[in-house]
């Protein structure tokens, strides 16, 4: 594994990943979001596992996906690499999975954190999709799993603005179940995982099953939704400028076309 760390017996059924890209802030790659799935498919089939911790650094949980690695992409191209099935298998985890979120979440990096079940933050946690900024729109649930989380007014406007959420805000917002002090979240996190793993795992796998069940019959129409859309960003030229812009370090000059 080359951007994550897995620890499968961090504490007793309690398994740890961490994002391990420090440097440009956990942005998601291929290769990581590969890891990532590969990683909680092992995991979802080991039975001693009953609790899956997800986790980055005091930083960033993550700054989004890899601006760098999509910047040059056409709508083709993203429909090729298919990421989306990647996605789709993480959003399948069956076992409860816990992001302990410090610093950035971001994009990619906040739907990353919604996919699973519950989030512990530090109180400096910011949370946003800021892919308005770079000339595309949220893909990876992002407009879906925000607005239900959220409610629809302060969603927009995350997603119109790409203004970020505060750790304090998103507990307001109920996009989180608890803000904590930085040295704390993982620890808060973990007591959490605990507290599940001494229940029945099979009831608990049920039971996530049919909380996700209450929206996910909707969820699949909105995503699929959602998809076409993002690829329609990625044919326009102020994708390409959006995200040029950030790599060059300067502010995207976009025309509507
Ligand atoms: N991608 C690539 N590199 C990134 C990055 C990102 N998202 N975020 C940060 N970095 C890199 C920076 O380029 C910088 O690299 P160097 O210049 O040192 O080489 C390094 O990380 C440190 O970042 P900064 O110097 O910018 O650090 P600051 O503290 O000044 O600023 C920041 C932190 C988080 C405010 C800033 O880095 C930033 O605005 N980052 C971009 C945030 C963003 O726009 N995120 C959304 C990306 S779009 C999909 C699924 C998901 C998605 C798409 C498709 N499919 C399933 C198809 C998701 C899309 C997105 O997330």
């Amino acid at each position: 594994m080359n951007f994550i760390k897995v620890t499968q017996r961090y504490e007793p059924h309690i398994a740890l990943i961490e994002l391990n890209r420090p440097k440009e802030l956990n942005a998601l790659n291929l290769e990581l979001m590969g890891e990532l799935r590969d990683a909680l498919k092992q995991l979802d089939n080991d039975e001693d596992v009953r609790v899956i911790l997800l986790t980055g650094n005091e930083k960033a949980f993550a700054a989004g996906a890899d601006i760098k690695q999509m910047a040059d992409k056409s709508a083709v191209d993203m429909l090729v690499i298919d990421q989306f099935s990647t996605w789709d298998q993480i959003r399948k985890t069956k076992k409860p999975l816990i992001a302990a979120v410090s610093g950035f979440a971001l994009g990619g990096g906040c739907e990353l954190a919604m996919t699973c079940d519950m989030i512990i933050a530090s109180e400096t946690a910011k949370f946003g999709q800021p892919e308005i900024k770079i000339g595309v729109m949220p893909g990876a649930g992002g407009t879906q799993r925000l607005t239900k989380a959220i409610g629809k007014a302060k969603a927009m406007e995350l997603v119109l603005t790409g203004r970020f959420l505060s750790a304090e805000e998103a507990l307001a917002y109920k996009l989180v179940n608890k803000v904590v002090p930085v040295e704390m979240y993982l620890y808060e996190a973990a007591q959490l995982a605990r507290e599940i793993a001494q229940m029945s795992p099979i009831a608990a796998q049920l039971a996530k099953e049919s909380v996700n069940r209450s929206f996910e019959t909707h969820l699949d129409e909105g995503l699929h939704f959602e998809r076409k859309n993002f690829y329609l960003a990625f044919a326009s030229e102020d994708q390409a400028e959006g995200m040029q812009a950030f790599i060059e370090k300067r502010k995207p000059v976009y025309k509507g076309k």
